[in-house]
């Protein structure tokens, strides 16, 4: 006798399993939705003064972000000479963290140094 159980299991609520290569897709075509989001990311800027020392603006840079000397020292003459210049793209509480650190070691040496973050 033949066994339909055998020939047509989706009809008897039957597992039916299938190799990967006969995997069958069904449904409707929409796009996949994405399980991360990217953070959004902060510039943080550094303003220019008529009274921090120079060479305290470049070890802020060299401390805080990763600069080299060099780059610390360009980076220092652009906001000096522009006013202000983005010195560096970060997540919201690293940027925040950043400001802060940069704040507190100014107001420490009495320096009016300020620093701000604005969302990219
Ligand atoms: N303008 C300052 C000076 O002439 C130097 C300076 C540079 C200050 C950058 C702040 O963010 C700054 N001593």
């Amino acid at each position: 006798m033949v066994n339909l159980d055998e020939y047509f299991p989706m009809y008897f609520n039957e597992k039916i399993t299938m190799s990967e290569d006969e995997n069958i897709d069904v449904g409707l075509a929409t796009k996949a939705t994405p399980k991360t989001k990217k953070p959004k990311m902060y510039k943080v800027i550094l303003l220019n003064d008529d009274y921090t020392p120079m060479e305290f603006v470049v070890h802020i840079l060299e401390r805080y972000f990763g600069t080299t000397g060099s780059q610390a020292y360009e980076l220092m003459m652009l906001v000096h000479q522009k006013g202000l210049a983005v010195v560096g793209v970060f997540s919201h509480d690293i940027a925040e963290t950043k400001v802060m650190q940069v704040t507190e070691l100014a107001q420490k040496h009495q320096h009016p140094l300020q620093c701000t973050m604005e969302k990219e």
